[in-house]
């Protein structure tokens, strides 16, 4: 009878490097963490998204003519998705999605709801509307529209011309809770009333915004100013959202956070450092900050104020623990 330590009961025994070590832990569905743990434990956060910019004049005249080629009601949604140029979508950052939708005159994205939050801001176009379960928003310059989860929505755009906006979504959250589902309504529009949209719950008019940043106290020519529900509250929470001025010529104070961004730029030209690179920009150009890359923004010094709208993962990371600026005190971030 062969003893308790014969190759033939203990199979391991005959395993004589790491080589054989690997193949045989990956016969039993196992893998060596020792041959993972720099990966898994790196030493700062590590976005694989890289740091982009959708510059509108060149996606503008694509989109317009996805409003000649493809059909709304093919489309379910005219979206040109910001994909970034490090993964596929729906990552824009790793976190977070933005795609530029287009809506033609007489059209209707059909109405539909889902898991998914959304935030609009609404860059050009008259006449435009998005149908909010049951409350019907005209769409103007500037604004910010939210779409709650489960709420049936449906857009739609009367008058001349096109209707585009920059839609930001939770979605890259539902690869790793794979719960997200959508129901279509059956019929194309989910019955809506108007709604006045400097009343609503669910709309950021821009002259309201404008204002408190115009009339806001800055720090050294920078102020930002949140998107929040009436009771304090970020919009949703996984997504955040803010406006920022920047007076001609200044800049906004350093950063390097956990958080990630999508940035749009509302008005004026400037430019963004991001971990040493330098973007340009200007009015309609949209740009993303993966997490934990130090920026900057600068209005140029010649071209007026610049106005800056911003969507963000920092209610999610803040509600997990896992927001963090570089600079605060890391002993603050133990948890008990
Ligand atoms: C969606 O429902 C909309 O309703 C926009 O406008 C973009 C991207 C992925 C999944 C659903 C919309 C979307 C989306």
């Amino acid at each position: 009878m062969a003893s308790q330590n014969s190759t033939a009961s203990n199979p391991g025994m005959s395993l004589n490097d790491d080589d054989d070590l690997r193949v045989a832990a990956e016969t039993v569905h196992t893998k060596p963490l020792w041959e993972q743990m720099a990966k898994l434990n790196p030493p700062f956060p590590n976005p694989t998204c890289i740091p982009h910019i959708w510059r509108y004049n060149d996606i503008r005249p694509i989109l317009v003519r996805a409003g000649d080629l493809i059909s709304e009601k093919k489309a379910e949604r005219r979206v040109l998705m910001l994909t970034n140029p490090a993964r596929d979508a729906p990552y824009t950052t790793d976190t977070i999605y933005a795609g530029l939708q287009l809506v033609m005159p007489n059209e209707t994205a059909p109405a539909h709801r889902h898991v998914a939050f959304a935030m609009r801001f609404i860059i050009e176009g008259q006449g435009g509307f998005t149908a909010v379960h049951g409350k019907r928003i005209n769409m103007q310059r500037g604004d910010v529209i939210l779409t709650p989860t489960w709420n049936w929505h449906d857009h739609g755009k009367d008058g001349s011309g096109p209707m585009i906006w920059l839609d930001g979504l939770d979605l890259p959250n539902f690869r790793h809770f794979p719960v997200h589902f959508v129901e279509h309504y059956a019929d194309p529009r989910y019955p809506a009333e108007n709604v006045d949209t400097s009343n609503s719950p669910i709309v950021f008019p821009w002259d309201k915004m404008q204002k408190k940043l115009d009339e806001g106290v800055k720090v050294n020519g920078w102020r930002s100013e949140d998107y929040l529900k009436a009771d304090g509250r970020p919009v949703s929470k996984i997504l955040g959202g803010c406006a920022e001025i920047l007076e001609e010529g200044s800049s906004s104070p350093g950063l390097r956070e956990t958080a990630s961004s999508v940035y749009h730029v509302v008005e004026g030209s400037g430019y963004t450092v991001i971990d040493g690179e330098r973007i340009e920009w200007q009015r309609g150009d949209t740009f993303c900050i993966p997490t934990w890359k130090k920026y900057q923004h600068t209005a140029a010094g010649d071209a007026g104020s610049v106005y800056l709208y911003r969507f963000h993962d920092k209610p999610m990371l803040s509600a997990l623990g896992f927001y963090r600026v570089e600079g605060q005190d890391i002993e603050g971030l133990v948890s008990d």
